[in-house]
Parts: structure tokens; C-alpha cells; sequence
């Protein structure tokens, strides 16, 4: 019998790498979708015609224990989010109530479903749990590169909902035996990247000016420093982290740092462009309280989970600019109305 496994999040960048993975490695995948026609879900469908929906909400304690009840997964991902770290300022109270309670909500579910009903440390579940924490969780970092051991400083809204996901997460793990794991990825990107984020604004950019669409890219802080890897292989180091003979957190990124201007002059490079002669600063495009850089340690990941990353800097951000010429040429030359974020 197949494994089956449920991702919240499916619609997103990371669950649409994920959901093609594990239906690669023979599993029955359901992804929680929300809303009552969400377009999002279509586009994954096209991609990966295998797998099942669910309809559920993290706001929505019933429709999780009801979707884990009905699918009976032998693994849940927890990559559901408001994942934009500046929209946690305009919406914090959302934000937390999705990336924080949503965590507790989905653990929630899982102990009702396994028939959980006191705290006690040798119960357990037969379900495996993982939360998607993240590197925004070490914000102002008070060491770099940064491991399973750093403490916490996180800068936005964001990143403090994060790091009560990451606690309660581990709190469950504690109290009800659950197998129940937190990922603290850092920033990993692809074609699929949301178009509001640095990396993909940059390569829709950058095509859109070499096709001579748009003339200006307006950033905000160009210094700032992050550790950015690929989505695909990302996905892997989730999966291994669940095959484990115990649950427990692990850091994921490359352990190479670039800066934001790094990503703009490769970007630019790579169509013969000088970014100079494009980019913009917008002030209010900098954040109140910035995440000045973050890089990972890897030594724990890489020798446990015997995970590396395969796809550098460059290459990743190359990738990028050269799916959106392709896309954005496809949009004008068909007149197509496709948003700039389809994939
Ligand atoms: P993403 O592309 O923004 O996808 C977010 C997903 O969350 C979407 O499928 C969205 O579904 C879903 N979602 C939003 N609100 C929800 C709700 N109330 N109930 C259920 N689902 C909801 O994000 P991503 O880059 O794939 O990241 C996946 C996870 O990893 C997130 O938790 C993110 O915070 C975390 N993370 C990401 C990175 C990174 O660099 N990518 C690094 C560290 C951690 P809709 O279609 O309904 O909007
Ligand atoms: O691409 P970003 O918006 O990603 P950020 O804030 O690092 O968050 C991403 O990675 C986290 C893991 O560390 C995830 F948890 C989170 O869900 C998300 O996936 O911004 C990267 C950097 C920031 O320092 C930002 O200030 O780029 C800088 N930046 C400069 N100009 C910009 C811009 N970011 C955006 N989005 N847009 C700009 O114009």
C-alpha cells in the first residue's frame, strides 16, 4: 500500500515541488486547498495531474481534523503561510493567526485524529508532522552561519509567528510523543517563485527590460545579505527529514551568502545588461526592522540527512531570468492575459 501523505500549502512554490517529489517516490499525495475556487489550484493540477484535493483553512480548526480524519495520512507538511515577510506589518494579526495558531491547529487535528487525549510522553502517533519554520526565526542573528543551537531574534511579525510554530511544534513533540519536526529553511527560490519576492522580482525584471517591456526595477536595500538555494532541492531535505528514526529540528540552506545586488547583476549579466542603467532605489520598498543576513550551517543536515544542495547561486538565479524571458515573451507575443506569477 502506497503511502499517503497531505501538504497543506500545496498551491504554493514549495508544495508544488513537493507534491511532484513524493508522487515520484510512489506516494497518494492530497493537498489542502482553501477557498471556494481557488484559481491557484488549477495551476497545480496542470503540473501534476495525480494529485487529490481536500478543501480546508488553517483558520479553520474543524476542516483540518475533518481533512486529516478523511485522508488518514501517514505524513502531514505543514507549508501553509502568508509567507511575504512585509505584509506581516499591514496584517499581523492575520499573519500570526495563520503561521502561528495554523501550526497549533494542524497539530491540533493530528491528536484528535490519533486519539490523543492527555499529554503524556510515551503516546505518540502514527502520524509523522512537519512544520515549516524558517530562517527569518534568527532575524537580528546573534551568530553567523547559523545552526540547529542559535537563539531567536526575529525581526517582523513574520518571524516571531515562525518561532511560535517552531515551539509549539517542538511542544507537541514533547508532550504527546508526537513525531513532529521543525525545518528552519533558508530562502529558496525558483521559476515558481511568488513574483513579489527579491529573486523573482528581479528576473521578471530583467526580462521584461530586455524584451523592452519596462525600463526601471525599483529595490529597496541592497545590502542585505541571504543564503538562497533551490526549491527543488529543498523539498528532498522535508521528505528526509520525516524518514528519521527520531523527530527533531534541522537547518537547511547552501552556506554560501550573496548580497541582493549579487542577484541583480548576475540577473542583468546574463542578457548583457548594465543593471546600473535600471535599477531604482524606492525607500519605502525598505523594511522597519531588516534581517541583515542570514547563512546556514549545514554540517548537521549534510551529514544526517546526507542531503547537499545542487543548484549555486548563479546558476539558480540564471534559471530564473531565462524561464521568465520565456514566459514573458510567450505573454506578449499571444496577447495573453496570464498573470506574471504563472507558472
Ligand atoms: P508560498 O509560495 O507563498 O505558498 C504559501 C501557501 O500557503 C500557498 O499554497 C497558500 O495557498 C497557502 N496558504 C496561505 N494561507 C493559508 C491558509 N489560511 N490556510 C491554508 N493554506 C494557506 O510559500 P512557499 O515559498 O512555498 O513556502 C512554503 C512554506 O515554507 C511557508 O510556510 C513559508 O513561510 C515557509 N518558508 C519558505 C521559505 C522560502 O524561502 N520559500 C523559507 C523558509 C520557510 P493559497 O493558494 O490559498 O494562497
Ligand atoms: O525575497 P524577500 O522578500 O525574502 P525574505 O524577506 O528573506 O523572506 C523569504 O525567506 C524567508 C526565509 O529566510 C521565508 F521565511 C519567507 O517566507 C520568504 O520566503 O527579501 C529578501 C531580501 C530582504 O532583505 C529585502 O529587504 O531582499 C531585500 N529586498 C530589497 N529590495 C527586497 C526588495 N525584497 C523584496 N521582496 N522586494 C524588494 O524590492
Amino acid at each position: 500500500m502506497p503511502k499517503r501523505a497531505l501538504i497543506t500549502g500545496i498551491t504554493g512554490q514549495d508544495g508544488s515541488y513537493l507534491g511532484e517529489y513524493l508522487l515520484s517516490l510512489g506516494y497518494e499525495v492530497w493537498g489542502l486547498v482553501r477557498g471556494q475556487a481557488n484559481p491557484r489550484k488549477s495551476r497545480i493540477s496542470r503540473l501534476a495531474a495525480d494529485l487529490n484535493f481536500i478543501n480546508g483553512d488553517l483558520m479553520d480548526q474543524a476542516s483540518l481534523v475533518s481533512a486529516v480524519d478523511k485522508v488518514q495520512p501517514h505524513e502531514v507538511y505543514n507549508l501553509g503561510a502568508i509567507s511575504f515577510v512585509p505584509m506581516s506589518w499591514e496584517q499581523p494579526e492575520l499573519v500570526t493567526e495563520v503561521n502561528g495558531m495554523g501550526v497549533l491547529r494542524m497539530l491540533e487535528a493530528i491528536r484528535i485524529v490519533s486519539g490523543l487525549s492527555a499529554p503524556h510522553r510515551d503516546h505518540g502517533s502514527q502520524i509523522r508532522f512537519y512544520q515549516a519554520s524558517s530562517s527569518e526565526m534568527f532575524g537580528k542573528a546573534i551568530e553567523t552561519p547559523q545552526s540547529e543551537t542559535t537563539g531567536f531574534h526575529p525581526r517582523s511579525p513574520y518571524g516571531v509567528a515562525k518561532v511560535y510554530g517552531h515551539f509549539i511544534t517542538r511542544n507537541y513533540r514533547e508532550s504527546f510523543g508526537m513525531y513532529a519536526v521543525s525545518g528552519m529553511l533558508f530562502n529558496h527560490e525558483s521559476p515558481r517563485r511568488g513574483a513579489e519576492f527579491v529573486t523573482r522580482k528581479i528576473s521578471l525584471a530583467v526580462a521584461r527590460i530586455k524584451l523592452g517591456l519596462q525600463d526601471k526595477l525599483s529595490l529597496g536595500n541592497l545590502d542585505a545579505v541571504r543564503d538562497w538555494g533551490f526549491a527543488g532541492d529543498y523539498v528532498r531535505a522535508m521528505h528526509a527529514m520525516l524518514q528519521q528514526e527520531d523527530p527533531g529540528d534541522w537547518v537547511i540552506g547552501t552556506g554560501v551568502m550573496h548580497t541582493v545586488r549579487d542577484a541583480v547583476q548576475i540577473a542583468f549579466d546574463h542578457v548583457g545588461l548594465d543593471w546600473r542603467d535600471h535599477v531604482v532605489i524606492d525607500p519605502q520598498l525598505v523594511r522597519p526592522a531588516e534581517v541583515e543576513i542570514l547563512c546556514a550551517d549545514i554540517g548537521r543536515a549534510s551529514a544526517a540527512l546526507n542531503w547537499k544542495p545542487t543548484v549555486a547561486f548563479a546558476e539558480l538565479m540564471q534559471m530564473m531570468v531565462e524561464s521568465d524571458v520565456r514566459q514573458v515573451t510567450r505573454e506578449h507575443e499571444y496577447g495573453d492575459l496570464l498573470t506574471a506569477a504563472s507558472w
